[in-house]
């Protein structure tokens, strides 16, 4: 499917017909906005890595129901980001799972990847399933295992994931550990503290002096009684020790019900230890829902503090921090779902960034409550999806993603292409 040529002028037939309509939108809304120019260049600049995961249907444990036409191979996945990022151009980059996206060719998949001007995100490693023809299993952990032979291999893992990444022009590796324990009892904590950091410190060693590496935390699933990363005080923990490379990664639905993302994302700002973000949205644990799709106030409060405190770092919005969607789903086509979710994510900057921070902080500092909250929810309220579709458009993306992709019936010329009843690799 030739879908980067036809877009190019599909998209610009697409938007001289939705102009009238969001020109009108936008002159309303900007009238009082000073900083428009401003804001805009920072949406523009504003890039989301796409999961290779989340390109097929995820399903649950329960079963799954795919959509048709998922990729097929890393080529198809990397076509799929690639026409998500022509149709918003902010989906710039693509994030590798490995072994569910090895490469064969790496000189051709950096072309293709650079046909569709993506760039490779973070490498994710995998030591939560065991792969066929592993030798060792990880039923009781990789990096905390009681067997050393174990551990080398989760290290071993991990190495060889970097050596992939180098191979892409990738510049990190997150690493998440489903590490823990189901039963009290069955773990000395200490111990598999120790064992987890000797490993990820072997790791660390492997790293090119350019990348980074990422601690992601979860606090249950799928072990229920401990996880020995399970929270951002043991990734904290873990990324200080570790070095100046090392950091912290937040994904959203990783925390225990109702904590306070807002506040951890702020302090481990503070510390220069945040790394990156795997955004998705849940309501009951780690439901890899649409951003945005159950709680948009805490996702405007996150980059509330996001933008806050990178401000007060001097830190590069665009370049600094690792963005990242992890988000996975049964019943919706994955590239209008994540469609959604990068739209989520922009809007949640936009407000952000639209915040009176001069007088947000006269309000904290004369303890007037009711004024700090009216600054923040002004903000929070104002319908930026003008804004957001004018940064689209002049970074030649469409002002309606969806309602394009949908004119476009992209989706049936991929199921034409790959048939009905595809699997995607990965998840
Ligand atoms: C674990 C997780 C982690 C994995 C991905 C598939 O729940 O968030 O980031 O790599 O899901
Ligand atoms: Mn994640
Ligand atoms: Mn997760």
């Amino acid at each position: 499917m030739k879908i980067m040529n036809i877009e190019k002028y599909k998209i610009e037939e697409y938007n001289q017909q939705a102009d009238a309509k969001h020109t009108r939108k936008l002159e309303g809304l900007v009238e009082d906005i000073n900083n428009y120019q401003e804001i805009l260049k920072k949406l523009i600049n504003f890039q989301i890595a796409i999961p290779s995961w989340a390109l097929g249907s995820g399903g649950t444990r329960f079963g799954r129901f795919p959509g048709g036409g998922e990729p097929r191979s890393l080529e198809e996945k990397i076509a799929d980001v690639g026409l998500l990022h022509a149709l918003n151009r902010s989906s710039g980059a693509i994030s590798l799972h490995i072994p569910w996206d090895i490469p064969e060719n790496y000189q051709e998949i950096r072309a293709l990847a650079a046909q569709y001007g993506l760039a490779f995100d973070a490498m994710n490693s995998n030591t939560f399933q065991d792969q066929p023809n592993q030798a060792l299993s990880y039923k009781f952990g990789s990096m905390q295992h009681v067997d050393r032979v174990v551990r080398k291999q989760a290290v071993d893992h991990n190495i060889e994931v970097i050596k992939h990444g180098i191979e892409l022009g990738s510049k990190s590796l997150t690493v998440w550990l489903s590490d823990g324990s189901c039963f009290p009892g069955q773990l000395n904590f200490r111990k598999a503290f120790q064992r987890t950091l000797e490993s990820l410190q072997e790791v660390y060693e492997a790293l090119p002096a350019d990348w980074k590496i990422f601690v992601e935390y979860k606090a249950f699933e799928p072990n229920f009684y401990s996880t020995t990363v399970g929270d951002w005080g043991q990734s904290f923990l873990y990324a200080s020790k570790l070095g100046a490379q090392a950091y912290t990664l937040v994904d959203l639905g990783h925390h225990l019900p109702n904590a306070n993302i807002e506040q951890i994302v702020s302090l481990l700002l503070m510390e220069g230890k945040l790394g990156g973000f795997h955004f998705n949205d849940s309501k009951y644990g780690d439901d890899d829902l649409t951003a945005g799709s159950i709680k948009p106030y805490q996702l405007f409060l996150i980059f509330n503090e996001l933008v806050e405190g990178m401000d007060a770092r001097q830190l590069d919005h665009t370049k600094d921090l690792g963005w990242m969607i992890d988000a996975s789903h049964n019943v919706k086509d994955p590239l209008e779902d994540l469609l959604q979710s990068v739209e989520a994510i922009m809007i949640a900057y936009a407000q952000a960034l639209l915040v009176d921070r001069t007088a947000l902080n006269a309000a904290q500092e004369e303890n007037d409550v009711a004024k700090a909250q009216e600054i923040l929810q002004a903000a929070f309220r104002t319908d930026v999806r003008p804004l957001v579709a004018e940064a689209r458009k002049r970074a030649g993306g469409a002002l309606d993603p969806i309602a394009l992709y949908r004119s476009l019936n992209v989706r049936q010329e991929l199921i034409k292409e790959r048939g009905s009843k595809t699997v995607a690799t990965g998840l």
